[in-house]
């Protein structure tokens, strides 16, 4: 184990993958593994990008990445299908629009099917955030769908999370949920190519106006993830932003709201394992619903003994 990770800290894909691996079939030395490289995180920044299915978010990570190669920095992609308990399949057609990247390696990609036993993103995606990062990654992007709670989590976890939505999607931002701008730190508003990009900028702006006057300015680029063109606009705003992250003491808060969300994720999965662990509970759980029948006790208490027992 300290030799993969020796290699993994070198950057060595082929050691990334396979730490990766072990995350993902919940291996035991897990914990071993991130408790070694947590010391060597912190140097990524970490790049969220969520919204509707078919927005081109797979498209616009290609395209970003490949001018990140330009500038020379290497680029971690974690695809994640929040409906899918399995890897692959949904992610499939990522793999195509990817498939260029694939073979530098200065790009590592992966997908994680990530639904938890509590719906939501899974404690996995954030071990797998911080291998991309302890492996030297630059930049690390996450992509997931934005549907119920994942964008949520996602926007927790990123120090920049970038919305993708396209034209004609217009009418549907006079309803888009309220918590969106609270999510944003970039709108894209992709396939500038198609008619109506023009009004769905201006809608969006305004949407904008009238929520925010914070001390970030959140930037709506129209682009062309197919034709290649505003890809630079998306890049430095990325970069702007990080420099305003910085120079506020923002970065420290939001890795701080990521670290919270970690440990609330890694808690409930704890917590979980051990009431899903039937063979550990089983005595306890008979007898309990024993004294219950007998009206010794009501399954209220009877549930908060167990739970105070587990704790204790
Ligand atoms: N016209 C146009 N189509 C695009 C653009 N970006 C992506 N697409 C297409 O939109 C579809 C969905 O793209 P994908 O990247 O898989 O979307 P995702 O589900 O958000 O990841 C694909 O057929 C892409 O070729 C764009 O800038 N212009
Ligand atoms: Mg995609």
């Amino acid at each position: 184990m300290t030799q993969l990770i020796t290699q993994l800290l070198k950057g060595e894909s082929a050691a990334l993958a396979r730490l990766i691996t072990l995350v993902e079939n919940n291996s035991p030395t897990v914990p071993e593994v991130m408790k070694a490289i947590h010391k060597h995180t912190g140097t990524a920044h970490i790049i969220g990008v969520t919204g509707t299915m078919g927005t081109g978010k797979s498209t616009l990570i290609g395209a970003v990445t490949r001018a990140y190669r330009k500038r020379d920095k290497t680029v971690g992609i974690v695809g994640i299908d929040p409906t899918s308990c399995f890897s692959g399949g949904a992610l499939l057609g990522d793999r195509i629009r990817m498939q260029d990247l694939a073979t530098d390696p200065g790009v590592f990609i992966r997908s994680m099917g990530t639904r938890g036993v509590l719906g939501g993103l899974t404690s996995s995606i954030y071990d797998v955030v911080e291998l991309l990062d302890a492996s030297g990654k630059d930049i690390v992007i996450v992509e997931t769908v934005g549907v119920g709670q994942s964008e949520i989590d996602i926007a927790k976890m990123a120090d920049t999370t970038i919305v993708v939505t396209v034209p004609g999607l217009g009418d549907s931002i006079q309803t888009m949920k309220a918590g969106i701008t609270e999510i944003a730190d970039i709108f894209v508003v992709n396939k500038a190519d198609q008619p109506g990009a023009d009004e769905t900028v201006l809608q969006l702006q305004q949407m904008l106006c009238m929520n925010h006057l914070d001390e970030w300015q959140i930037p709506v680029i129209p682009l062309s993830s197919i034709k290649g063109t505003g890809i630079s606009e998306v890049i430095n705003a990325i970069n702007n932003h990080m420099d305003f992250l910085t120079e506020t003491n923002h970065l420290r808060k939001r890795r701080r709201t990521r670290y919270e969300s970690e440990l609330l994720a890694l808690i409930k999965k704890k917590v979980m394992h051990f009431v899903l662990d039937e063979s550990r509970l089983q005595g306890t759980i008979e007898s309990m619903v024993d004294t219950i029948s007998r009206k010794e006790m009501d399954p209220h208490s009877a549930a908060e003994k167990i739970l105070k027992g587990i704790l204790a």
